[in-house]
């Protein structure tokens, strides 16, 4: 592929090189910004390589940003902004003050910007992107960088189940996996659960409504302090209500810190983005997002779903 023999050239051109990535990280946006990261400084042991925006708790075991990473570092900085489709979702809007700024995204190109852009929804997650790059540069890969980029591809693709996993996707962890990190102790890491998580899952369950092809879920300040939850952590039921027979659609309405909602929108085959996207969101056709006020707007955005089901709208 010729856009990473152009990124290739840009890295080599920098010195200083500062990796940008989404606001509310996940496992991919780790795993492509800190993963990118130990490669080029593995690869290019001279260089200044930055990874910069909040940390969040729970993927304190992944890694960790930068900080106090200055203005003036980015005189003449190429910066890389990983997994995110739009520029207002950037962590640290400071993405801009470089000298040559790249798109490394597999989201669809809802916003392009960047100097240089490698924009491609056939993976399954940034990632996978990361990781290719490294094989097909035949780059040295350490432990370290291979376990957080196969953790960014495993919690992506949900364990490599989501349409978009190819035999690319499957070649890639291989090739990671060859790195030499203990894969069963990050799986066991990964997968790990507290008892009170079941629990959790199980009030949730119980209180689940399913009308129309469409599910939903509402993870309330109640339970969040019942069951002692941490609010970075509110995005993890988003797939409880995923497999089930007869639920197309299934949506988790949960509360954040702000005392607004975080909303998840998951499908087997109806473009739910478009969903997303009328609420001011985004994201994949079958996995997207959004933030909303109240209860009362999780209430239209459920009938808007069931409207969609009926239509067989964004199939
Ligand atoms: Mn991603």
């Amino acid at each position: 592929m010729e856009i990473i023999n152009k990124i290739k050239a840009e890295i080599e051109k920098h010195e200083t090189i500062i990796l940008h990535r989404h606001i509310i990280p996940d496992g991919d946006a780790y795993g492509s910004q800190l993963g990118l990261k130990y490669l080029i400084k593995e690869n290019y042991p001279d260089k200044e390589v930055l990874a910069v925006g909040l940390d969040i708790n729970y993927l304190n075991f992944i890694g960790s940003m930068d900080r106090n990473v200055s203005d003036a570092t980015y005189n003449n900085a190429l910066v890389i902004v990983t997994d995110c489709g739009n520029t207002e979702r950037i962590d640290d809007q400071r993405f801009a003050m470089g000298n040559f700024l790249i798109k490394l995204d597999h989201h669809p190109n809802a916003t392009p910007f960047g100097d240089l852009m490698w924009v491609d929804t056939s993976f399954t997650s940034a990632s996978e992107m990361v990781g290719y790059l490294a094989k097909e540069l035949n780059w040295k890969i350490t432990p370290q960088a291979g376990r957080i980029i196969y953790h960014g591809i495993l919690t992506d693709s949900i364990r490599f189940l989501i349409e978009a996993t190819t035999p690319r996707t499957l070649e890639v962890a291989a090739h990671l996996l060859k790195s030499g990190f203990d894969l069963n102790a990050l799986h066991l890491e990964m997968y790990n659960k507290k008892f009170s998580d079941l629990q959790l899952q199980s009030e949730l369950i119980k209180t689940a409504k399913l009308e129309d092809g469409v599910g939903h879920i509402i993870l309330t300040d109640e339970l969040i302090h019942q069951y002692r939850l941490r609010y970075d952590e509110n995005g993890k039921f988003a797939n409880l209500l995923s497999g089930i027979d007869g639920v197309e659609i299934w949506i988790t309405f949960a509360i954040r810190e702000d005392q607004r909602y975080r909303v998840e929108f998951r499908s087997k085959r109806f473009a739910v983005n478009g969903i997303a996207t009328n609420w001011g969101g985004g994201g994949h056709k079958l996995a997207a997002g959004a933030i909303i006020d109240n209860l009362e707007q999780a209430k239209m955005i459920v009938q808007e779903a069931k409207a969609w089901v009926k239509k067989g709208k964004g199939e």
